[in-house]
């Protein structure tokens, strides 16, 4: 006798689909600049330690950045890539080589 309340039918509930949220987080070219004083060897060392790349890699990007001023050392999101920027610094300062590493958005 007691009064229940009428069941609910799934037809009676407004049901949205959600989007997949999938959308590729911004990436950023980490810079090597070229001066006078930075030995090439340091570079290369800079190049096989913070960015693993191999010997023959890092030979290539050195001279091309000796060669036209600035290279790409690679392409990170942005917190790699300001660590890496970071690493590069200390690095080089401890080393006391005024080597410059820069970052900057990869939109093409
Ligand atoms: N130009 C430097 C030299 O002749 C070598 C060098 C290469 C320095 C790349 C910095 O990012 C650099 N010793």
């Amino acid at each position: 006798m007691a009064d229940f309340p009428e069941p609910l039918h799934d037809s009676d509930l407004a049901v949205e689909t959600a989007k997949p949220k999938l959308k590729r987080p911004p990436l950023y070219r980490v810079l090597l600049l070229n001066d006078d004083y930075t030995t090439m060897e340091f570079v290369i060392e800079v190049l096989t330690q913070i960015f693993n790349h191999s010997e023959e890699k890092a030979t290539q990007i050195m001279l091309h950045v000796h060669q036209k001023g600035v290279g790409v050392c690679g392409i990170f999101t942005r917190e790699i890539a300001e660590t890496k920027v970071e690493q590069v610094a200390q690095y080089a300062r401890s080393e006391k080589h005024p080597l410059q590493c820069t970052m900057e958005p990869d939109s093409e």
